[in-house]
Formats: C-alpha cells, structure tokens, sequence
C-alpha cells in the first residue's frame, strides 16, 4: 500500500487525520507509534526529525508528509476520495484553512498545555501557563459559540477539515474545561461526535483511554 500514516489513536492531531481519512475512504496503512517506546520513537524521529505524529509516508512518491493539514491538503490533492476536505471554491477553502489554523492554535494548543501540564513532575509545573492557556480557551469557546450559532458544520454546509480539526481538539477540551454555557458549541460537538468517521476514531482510541491524565 503507498500510503502509510504513522500515528497514535489516542492523539488529538493523528485523529484530525484520521477522520479526513475516513471521509475520503482512502485507503492507507496505520502505523501504530508507542512514544514510550524508544525504537518506535527512533523510527519516527528518522523520519520525521520533530518526532510528533501524525506523518503520512507516501511510498510510491517517496515523500514524507508531517503536520496534521498538510497531511490532509496533499490527500485531497493526489489521493481525493469519495469527499474532498477543503472545498474547490477559493473563498470556502480560505474559509476552512482559517477555521482549521483556530482549531489547532487556539483549542488544541491550550488544550495541550493543560493536558501536558498533569503529564509534568509535581516539582515541574507550569500554573502560571496553565491560566493562560485556560483563559485562551474560554476566548476560543466564545468565538466557536458565535460562530456556531444556526450552523451545522464550521464552514458553508459541508463537512471540512475545520470539522476534522475541531472534532478532537472540542472532545479533549471539554474534558480539560468543561464548555459549561455554551450551548451552541456544546450541540456542534455532539454532532461531530455522531458523525460516523469520528465515532470510528474515537472507538479506536478508547483502548487508550486510560492513558488520559484525569
Ligand atoms: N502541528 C502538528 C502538531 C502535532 C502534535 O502536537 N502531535 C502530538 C500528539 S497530539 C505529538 O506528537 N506529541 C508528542 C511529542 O510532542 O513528543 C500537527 O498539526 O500535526
């Protein structure tokens, strides 16, 4: 098979792919990454010198594809599927690259610091950027909230990466700093947990769970 993706099931960024994956039906195959397990992170780090996941291999072009939205740009580029993540019409695709860059930047990263912050040695921690990042994430859950309202996907009326990316990156956060209020977000995020490609990726991930910092 040309196309392989080296990932976690439990990541927030190997599931953003994952689901895109899903959608397209593109066929690929999963390599599974253990972190913690130093050959498996070797392998990962010779191909990717960053060393986080995901990374998509594509064998039969010999290329190595890191970062969760170039992963799913050069998919619906050479490999479209049964449906294309970021639309055809300039202005949507815009639309959807700037929905996708706030999902990781401004859910996701914070949401990171927090997890990443119960992941630290007790003589390590960082409060002073936990309350950044918590005060970022209730800023990002007003945007979301407005955004959100009367819609049912994040842009135009079909299901984008700015889905692919907000799907994990709402379900870890919600976790972290319960949504409370925000009623409209709250509703979209139960959507995306019903669409059929995440439930998939979040059924994968569930053997991982425990692994989650509570
Ligand atoms: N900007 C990257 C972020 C990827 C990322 O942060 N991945 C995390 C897992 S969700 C990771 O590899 N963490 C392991 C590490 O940092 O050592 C993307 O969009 O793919």
């Amino acid at each position: 098979m040309s196309l392989k993706l080296y990932f976690h099931p439990l990541s927030s960024f190997c599931q953003k792919v994952l689901i895109a994956l899903y959608e397209s039906g593109t066929p690929f195959e999963p390599v599974m990454v253990d972190l913690g397990n130093p050959k498996e992170r070797e392998a990962l780090l010779k191909l990717w010198p960053i060393g986080k996941f995901p990374v998509l291999r594509d064998e039969a072009e010999a290329r190595t594809i890191p970062e969760s939205s170039i992963v799913i740009e050069y998919l619906d580029a050479h490999y479209p599927g049964k449906a294309l993540m970021i639309p055809q019409d300039a202005e949507l695709a815009r639309q959807v690259r700037a929905q996708d860059r706030f999902m990781d930047l401004y859910l996701q990263l914070p949401m990171q610091k927090i997890v990443g912050d119960r992941l630290r040695p007790a003589d390590s921690k960082d409060p002073f950027g936990v309350e950044e990042a918590r005060a970022r994430l209730k800023t990002a859950y007003g945007v979301i909230e407005s955004n959100m309202a009367g819609k049912t996907w994040a842009v135009g009326d079909a299901f984008t990466m700015a889905d692919c990316a907000a799907a994990p990156a709402l379900f870890y956060a919600n976790k972290v700093q319960p949504f409370g209020e925000y009623k409209a977000m709250t509703r979209y995020c139960e959507r995306l947990m019903e669409r059929p490609s995440y439930k998939r990726a979040l059924e994968e991930a569930k053997p991982y769970f425990h692994l989650f910092p509570q």
